[in-house]
């Protein structure tokens, strides 16, 4: 959540966040079901802010964004809840206010570096040395040296979650060049940056999970493996930053990037799946993709369940006369495809498949993983 517990007496406490200040007061009937919302501090509010009722706590505060961070539950016998998250910045949990990064790192001034996007579900980390290994691989292939090893990294991780009192979360790993001057040379950089973030991310809208969604392919081709490897999770995202803002030109939510020979590679952030002709197809990674700790996962499960599968090129045909279509990722999930070009792909519903598969992974990320606590 954006709140983290601390127990106190029932008084407003001031925070600053992005020079701003403030409180609400929610009160429940019972739990998870918030019933009235009382400004506190209406002088740094005095905007009328739509609240949804009804709901937890989160659900109620989501529309203020990170501009209120404080409020005091009712129901649950006048604790204080206030937002304290901490960040994960070489070696120290610091908070938020105090996680910055020099204008000279040449992350910033090059996306100098790599990163990683895991998730932790009820408690696990799930996949968490997959991610570890990824990071790693990705460091050493751009000569990039992390100044961990990959037990102290996944501790970090860990660290993190735990400062920050998560169950359910999303762990940004950002490992940079570090400082360095205005020029290219990362020698200049004597060391990296690495940050470590637990929050929460919602890649697409709740509702899409079960309709499914809508995809375009897109005119910018997927990097070229040699020029620079997808396989790299790279802080050079802009190949997918062009594909995204052509699929939001479109009117649709994510974009299918083909390689320089017109194979389906994957979506910005997420691999690709089609069901054709009884067959579960993904696409290999010589065309150029990020080998998807996900994607693994979907054909580990392809494969006890007796799905046939095969890691092999298809082109924009194939999509469009596909059965079914899903989209997997550690921020996605798994979402089915309903519709790509305008092309309705199979009954223009999430396939069973698909379903059977969603099922599947979820049963996984519900019981597996590594322990937080
Ligand atoms: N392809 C690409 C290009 C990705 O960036 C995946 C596939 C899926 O891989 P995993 O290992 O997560 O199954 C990714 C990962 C975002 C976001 O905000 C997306 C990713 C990572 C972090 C953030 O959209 N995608």
């Amino acid at each position: 959540m954006f709140f983290s517990e601390s127990r106190g007496r029932c008084k407003p406490v001031k925070h600053v966040v992005e020079g701003r200040s403030g409180a609400v007061r929610l009160n429940y009937s019972k739990p998870n079901r918030v019933d009235t919302v009382t400004m506190i501090s209406k002088k740094h509010y005095p905007e009328k802010i739509m609240l949804k009722k009804g709901g937890t706590a989160e659900e109620t505060l989501r529309p203020f964004g990170r501009r209120v961070f404080l409020y005091i539950d009712i129901y649950y016998g006048r604790r204080e809840w206030k937002v304290n998250r901490k960040i994960f910045m070489n070696g120290r949990l610091v908070p938020e206010e105090e996680a910055v990064v020099s204008v000279f790192d040449h992350g910033y001034l090059y996306g100098d570096g790599v990163f990683e996007g895991i998730r932790a579900y009820n408690g696990r980390v799930f996949r968490l040395e997959e991610h570890t290994c990824r990071l790693f691989d990705s460091a050493k292939s751009i000569m990039l040296n992390i100044p961990y090893s990959k037990q102290e990294m996944n501790r970090a991780i860990i660290d993190t979650i735990k400062a920050n009192n998560l169950q359910d979360a999303y762990i940004r790993v950002v490992v940079s060049r570090g400082t360095g001057d205005l020029g290219l040379d990362p020698r200049k950089c004597k060391e990296a940056q690495v940050v470590i973030i637990a929050d929460k991310i919602t890649l697409y809208p709740e509702e899409l999970y079960e309709k499914g969604l809508n995809v375009v392919t897109v005119a910018t081709r997927r990097n070229m493996a040699d020029a620079l490897d997808p396989k790299i999770k790279s802080l050079n995202y802009l190949n997918n930053i062009l594909a995204k803002i052509e699929a939001n030109r479109a009117g649709v939510l994510e974009a299918l990037m083909i390689s320089g020979q017109g194979y389906i590679c994957e979506g910005t952030g997420d691999n690709i799946f089609i069901h054709r002709k009884g067959k579960l197809i993904t696409p290999p990674p010589y065309l150029g993709i990020l080998e998807g700790v996900t994607r693994a996962v979907i054909l580990e499960i392809a494969e006890e369940e007796n799905i046939p599968f095969q890691e092999a090129p298809f082109t924009r045909h194939d999509l469009y006369t596909a059965d079914e279509c899903f989209l997997s990722g550690t921020a996605a999930e798994l979402i089915p495809v309903i519709e790509a070009d305008m092309r309705v792909i199979g009954t223009g519903e999430p396939g069973p498949v698909t379903g059977r598969l969603i099922k599947r992974f979820r049963e996984r990320t519900s019981s597996e993983g590594t322990p937080v606590a």
